[in-house]
């Protein structure tokens, strides 16, 4: 059933460009299913709950009113989650080469094992550099985030994240 996308990533933190495709995402499908999914290749800031919870609170806060479930995946191949719960698509930002090399033998893998579609969409050049990576790094040394993040992240990055 394609009327239903799963938009998987670490989300450690969500940013402004997270937003983006979620939101750009949800104009496209029926329903979607924001995944938070355990990236063992990279080093964690923020616990898997608190990144589901500000996602949640991004989400709710912005203007998408669409379906959205948000959930997380750490167990398993991705494509399993999206069989569950009947995804036929996958959807991802692509900003750069870089993110197509790294795309390309998933999505490709991905359909060979469970026929699942990847879609790529382009950035919005308001948001093309933002990272999370990126906003990881200006938060741990004390400097403004909120250009970057919805407004839910820069609040908590402001007051909670020091202790983390
Ligand atoms: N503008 C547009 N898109 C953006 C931006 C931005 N500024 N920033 C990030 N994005 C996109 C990314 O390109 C990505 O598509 C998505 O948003 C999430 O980004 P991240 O950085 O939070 O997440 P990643 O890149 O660490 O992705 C983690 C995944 C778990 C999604 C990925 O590793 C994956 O698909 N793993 C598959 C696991 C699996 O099943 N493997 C077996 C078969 S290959």
């Amino acid at each position: 059933n394609n009327r239903i996308a799963v938009v998987p990533g670490s989300f450690d933190p969500p940013t402004l460009g997270h937003l983006d495709v979620i939101r750009r995402a949800a104009g496209l499908y029926d329903r979607l299913h924001v995944l938070v999914v355990h990236n063992p290749g990279k080093a964690a800031m923020l616990p898997i709950a608190q990144r589901l919870s500000l996602l949640e609170q991004s989400i709710a806060e912005s203007d998408i009113d669409s379906d959205v479930v948000v959930a997380s995946w750490s167990v398993g191949l991705l494509v399993d989650y999206a069989r569950d719960v009947g995804a036929g698509v996958l959807v991802k930002g692509i900003r750069s080469q870089v993110d197509v090399a790294y795309e390309t033998p998933m999505a490709i893998v991905n359909r060979h094992l469970a026929s699942v579609e990847t879609v790529f969409l382009l950035p919005d050049p308001a948001h093309a550099l933002v990272s999370s990576s990126l906003v990881r790094q200006v938060a741990s040394l004390g400097g403004d985030v909120s250009p970057y993040v919805p407004p839910a992240v820069a609040r908590f990055l402001d007051t909670g994240a020091r202790d983390i």
